[in-house]
């Protein structure tokens, strides 16, 4: 593990150019009429659940490539998310997949938990493979099956889920359930039944949870079916929540969209009806590709944030509080660095909508004023906010360079050293 002493030690080394750096950017901002003070509270105050299954390098559909060291069991993957948080103290949440993650000594995990400082925050569903032991194969849908056993069984998995998360702590409250339900050929799927079926299940699911757990249901175009998918998007999942019930949400994967779709504004919508119950943080290129959150599309990443920001702040909006998750698996980095790269990402895009004048904005909305509008925004993205983040870690005793630090103190090594090379972690 690391100490505070180690990061002290790394900050000590590193504070001079930091407050430098950070004392510039305050001034600066201060006179553009923000405040600082309040801008750092809230982007450091911004915490990020780690899946478990993002600790471990992903495969691809042809081969998987492990890096070393990945964690072997669930209280492994908990010491790798504690040291994740201690570096940058954002990321104070864990969010596990059954069967995966299934806990052998509750007791145990939930002291590993409090000694990290941890919490569980959400579980999630596993319908998309079939279990050894399992009655019923799922290769032909879940929810949606068109045997009533096949459902049952899924139904039942959903709340057994929601049972483990229950007996891991008062945090758990969310249960997240995404479907690889659909069909790879015309004709294949009845549309209208298999959609009613899928509502059926949910809501049997959703009234077999304790009255103050939030059912998430997330969309996704395609994969692993590749004609059509029972929620292939935002839409069908607003409409099954809203059937469902009040505590049913949707959550927006920011993989799970087509190429140039505007998430900004379905997050926009979302939140305009008070729908949008979560959020899952990656990047892509050409669909799930399960890249660095950022990496690719950091100006819509800001814009999405913008979107956020607005209606956190609109007391008209009456969005329930977001649960903030990254969902990636990478293949071709150390998944810590990756999930610290990531964190940084996103608290910068966070950081930056902050900045938006949102009065000068909508006055320039009113006005039909399109250049100012545009000018308006990009004059917060193109802001160099990286000392504001650094500073909102210092200032919650994180390092001001996590990654570096992270390789100085070769803690991959030493987990290859204790864990062994070929140390595989579940997931896909
Ligand atoms: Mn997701």
């Amino acid at each position: 593990m690391i100490t505070q002493e180690q990061i002290q030690d790394h900050n000590y080394h590193l504070v001079a150019e930091h407050e430098f750096k950070w004392g510039h950017l305050a001034e600066s901002l201060a006179r553009q009429g923000h405040h600082p003070d309040a801008v750092l509270k809230k982007v450091a105050d911004f915490q990020v659940a780690i899946p478990s299954w993002a600790l471990g390098t992903g495969g691809t559909r042809f081969g998987r490539f492990p890096i070393g060291g990945e964690p072997r069991n669930l209280e492994e993957k908990i010491e790798d998310v504690g040291l994740i948080h201690a570096l940058n103290r954002s990321s104070n949440s864990i969010s596990l997949h059954i069967p995966w993650d299934i806990p052998a000594d509750v007791q145990a995990i939930q002291d590993l938990l409090m000694q990290h400082g941890l919490a569980i925050d959400s579980v999630n569903s596993n319908t998309f493979q079939d279990q050894k032991d399992q009655a019923h194969s799922y290769k032909f849908g879940s929810l949606c099956h068109t045997e009533a056993a096949v459902r049952k069984q899924a139904v039942d998995h959903n709340i057994e889920v929601a049972q483990y998360g229950q007996a891991l702590g008062d945090e758990c409250k969310t249960l997240t359930v995404w479907l690889a339900d659909g069909s790879n050929f015309p004709g294949q799927h009845h549309f209208r039944r298999a959609y009613q079926r899928t509502l059926d299940s949910l809501t049997a699911i959703y009234e077999a949870l304790p009255a103050d757990w939030t059912l998430l249901v997330e969309y996704k175009p395609y994969e692993p079916n590749f004609y059509s998918m029972v929620i292939p998007d935002w839409g069908t999942s607003y409409s099954l929540c809203q059937q469902i019930g009040e505590r049913a949400q949707v959550l927006v994967d920011l993989g799970h969209h087509l190429p140039n779709t505007n998430i900004e504004q379905i997050v926009g919508r979302l939140m305009h009806f008070g729908r949008l119950g979560g959020f899952h943080f990656n990047g892509s290129m050409y669909g799930d590709d399960d890249l660095t959150t950022g990496s690719i599309k950091p100006y819509q990443l800001f814009l999405i944030f913008c979107e956020l920001v607005q209606g956190m702040d609109d007391p008209s909006v009456l969005n329930p509080a977001l649960a903030w998750m990254i969902d990636a698996s990478h293949n071709t980095k150390d998944p810590i660095e990756d999930l610290l790269q990531s964190v940084q990402a996103i608290k910068t895009a966070y950081a930056k909508a902050l900045l938006v004048d949102t009065e000068a904005l909508f006055a320039a909305q009113e006005r039909n004023d399109v250049q100012q509008a545009q000018a308006i925004l990009e004059d917060a993205f193109q802001t160099d906010v990286r000392a504001l983040v650094a500073e909102s870690r210092r200032q919650s005793s994180g390092a001001l360079q996590p990654i570096e630090l992270y390789r100085k103190l070769a803690l991959r090594d030493s987990r290859i050293e204790s864990r062994g090379r070929y140390a595989v972690a579940t997931g896909l």
